[in-house]
């Protein structure tokens, strides 16, 4: 199994490699802003009380989305692996999905932080937002979004550092290029 988790700021480009992951390795794509944004679209509980969040450019609550996972692993079989997109995002989350992977016999193999910087963030997110009509990608709540990355998400960095499978990626340049980095570093894994 190979379990690979990518990392980085809103409008990185998390979900754009997770594609070509997906295309060149045949992991399974496990997205939980996917997994949320299909959930306010069908209009659940879940949906309404993520909606109120994703809004303000907040995080959904640690143990909801850490129950959304384990639901989501205990469905999977026969896959080649996982590449976990957008999760976690707290060092609480990091701690659950260590934990559901060990009980699995399974761990982390490999955590890619796609770096790019403050500028060009805004920018990406602003440029998808005229076209995905995405409610969280207007600079209000953008700026907001990387606040509460810099408070709880990037904190991340350092348990996976200290699980010694940190990889940091130039993520910014050709997307193409960037994807040639990624795997690079997951094919060294094998
Ligand atoms: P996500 O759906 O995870 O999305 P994201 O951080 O906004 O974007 P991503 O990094 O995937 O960027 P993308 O490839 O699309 O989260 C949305 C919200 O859900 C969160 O804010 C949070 O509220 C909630 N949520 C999700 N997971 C959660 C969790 N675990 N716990 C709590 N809450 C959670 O790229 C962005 C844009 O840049 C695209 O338009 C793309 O085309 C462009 N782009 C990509 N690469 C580029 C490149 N190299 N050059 C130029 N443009 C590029």
């Amino acid at each position: 199994m190979l379990n690979v988790v990518i990392f980085g700021p809103p409008g990185s480009g998390k979900g754009t490699q997770s594609e070509r992951i997906i295309e060149n390795f045949g992991l399974t794509h496990i997205s939980t802003g996917d997994i949320l944004r299909k959930e306010i679209c069908a209009g659940s509980d879940l949906g309404k009380l993520a909606k109120s969040l994703i809004d303000k450019g907040q995080l959904v609550p640690d143990e909801t989305i850490i129950e959304i996972l384990e639901k989501k692993l205990d469905t999977l079989n026969n896959t080649k692996g996982v590449i976990f997109d957008g999760f976690p995002r707290t060092v609480d989350q990091a701690a659950a999905l260590k934990k559901m992977l060990n009980s699995r016999g399974q761990d982390v193999n490999i955590m890619l932080n796609l770096e790019v910087d403050r500028e060009e963030l805004i920018d990406r997110l602003l440029k998808r937002g005229q076209v995905s009509g995405r409610s969280d990608d207007n600079l209000e709540t953008i700026e907001q979004r990387i606040k509460v990355y810099e408070k709880q998400t990037a904190p991340v960095i350092d348990f996976y550092k200290s699980e010694g499978i940190y990889h940091p990626i130039k993520g910014t340049g050709e997307i193409d290029a960037i994807f040639s980095r990624i795997a690079e570093a997951i094919s060294a894994l094998a």
